[in-house]
C-alpha cells in the first residue's frame, strides 16, 4: 500500500474562497514515511516565498500498490542564458521542435507571460491552434499523486549533476508523469516563487531547463501541457490528477 499525500496552501482564505495560492505538494509514499512528509509539508506551506498561509489542506488517501503504474526519469539538460527574452526564445524553439506548432509556442509563452494571477495548476493547450482546452476562467489542472520510486537514488543522480534544489526534484518527477501521458507534446513552465526564475520545456525525450524564463521578483508562475488534438480531454484529465505513477530512474543513468 502506497499514500498519495497532498497539500495545498493559500492566503486570505481557501483557494475556492478568492484565497492566494501560495504553495503545493503531492506525494505518493510507503506508511513509514507518512509522518515526515505532511509534516515537511505543513513546514513548508507555513514558510513560503510567497507569503503565510492562512489555509491549509493536507490530505493522505491511500492508494492499493496493483494500481500504481511506472514511467521513466526524463534525462536532464541545463541551457544558460543571460536573459528572459533570450530564454523564453530558446523555450519556444525547443517547443516547436517537439511538434508544437509555432502559432501554438507563441500563444502559449504570452498566455503565460500575460497571467494576472498564477493559477494552481497547468493549463491544457492545444499543440496546434494555441486554443486554451480547459475550462478557462478555471485553476487549471493539478497533476497529482506521483512520486519517485526511490528518493536516494534520485537525489544522488540530481546531485551528481550539480543539482540540488527542492524545484528541481519535484519539477522532474511531475513533467516524468506529465509526460507519460498519452497525447501530451510538450510542456512550458515556470516558477511562481518570486526569487525562482529558471523554468524548462519537457517533452517525451528530454527535461530541458533555461536559467532565466521569469524576471526575478516575480510571482507569477504557471504550466502548459500541449496536446494533440485528437485527445480525449477527459481521460488526459484523469490520468493527470488520478492515474498513481511512480517515476524510476533507467540503466546507465541510474549511477
Ligand atoms: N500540477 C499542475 N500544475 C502545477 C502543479 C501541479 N502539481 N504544481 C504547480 N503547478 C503550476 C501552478 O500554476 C503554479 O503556479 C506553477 O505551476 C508553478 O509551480 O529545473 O517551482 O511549484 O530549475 O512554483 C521549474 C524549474 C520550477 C525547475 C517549477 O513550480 C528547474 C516550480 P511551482
Ligand atoms: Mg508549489
Ligand atoms: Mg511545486
Ligand atoms: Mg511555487
Amino acid at each position: 500500500m502506497l499514500y498519495s499525500v497532498r497539500m495545498r496552501a493559500a492566503q486570505g482564505g481557501a483557494h475556492d474562497k478568492g484565497g492566494k495560492h501560495i504553495s503545493g505538494a503531492e506525494r505518493l509514499v510507503s506508511h513509514g514515511a507518512l509522518m515526515s512528509t505532511a509534516t515537511a509539508m505543513l513546514e513548508r506551506a507555513l514558510s513560503h516565498s510567497r507569503g503565510e498561509a492562512d489555509f491549509i489542506n493536507l490530505t493522505v488517501e491511500a492508494v492499493p500498490a496493483e494500481v500504481v503504474r511506472n514511467a521513466v526519469c526524463l534525462p536532464i539538460k541545463s541551457i544558460n542564458v543571460t536573459s528572459v527574452t533570450a530564454g523564453r526564445a530558446a523555450a519556444q524553439a525547443e517547443l516547436i521542435q517537439a511538434g508544437v506548432t509555432p502559432e501554438a509556442a507563441a500563444a502559449g509563452i504570452d498566455t503565460l507571460a500575460g497571467l494576472a494571477n498564477s493559477l494552481t495548476g497547468a493549463m491544457l493547450v492545444d499543440a496546434r491552434t494555441g486554443v486554451r482546452l480547459d475550462a478557462s476562467n478555471g485553476r487549471g489542472i493539478r497533476v497529482s499523486r506521483m512520486d519517485i520510486n526511490d528518493e536516494q537514488g534520485y537525489v544522488r543522480w540530481l546531485n551528481h549533476q550539480g543539482y540540488n534544489n527542492i524545484h528541481i526534484q519535484e519539477a522532474v518527477v511531475l513533467a516524468s508523469k506529465v509526460m507519460s501521458a498519452p497525447g501530451v507534446v510538450a510542456e512550458l513552465c515556470w516558477s511562481d516563487d518570486p526569487e525562482y526564475t529558471a523554468g524548462y520545456v519537457a517533452t517525451p525525450v528530454a527535461y530541458t531547463r533555461f536559467t532565466h524564463l521569469k524576471p526575478y521578483g516575480s510571482d507569477i508562475g504557471g504550466r502548459i501541457f500541449f496536446i494533440k488534438d485528437s485527445i480525449d480531454l477527459d481521460q488526459l484529465t484523469e490520468y493527470l490528477k488520478y492515474q498513481p505513477v511512480l517515476i524510476s530512474i533507467q540503466g546507465e543513468e541510474a549511477r
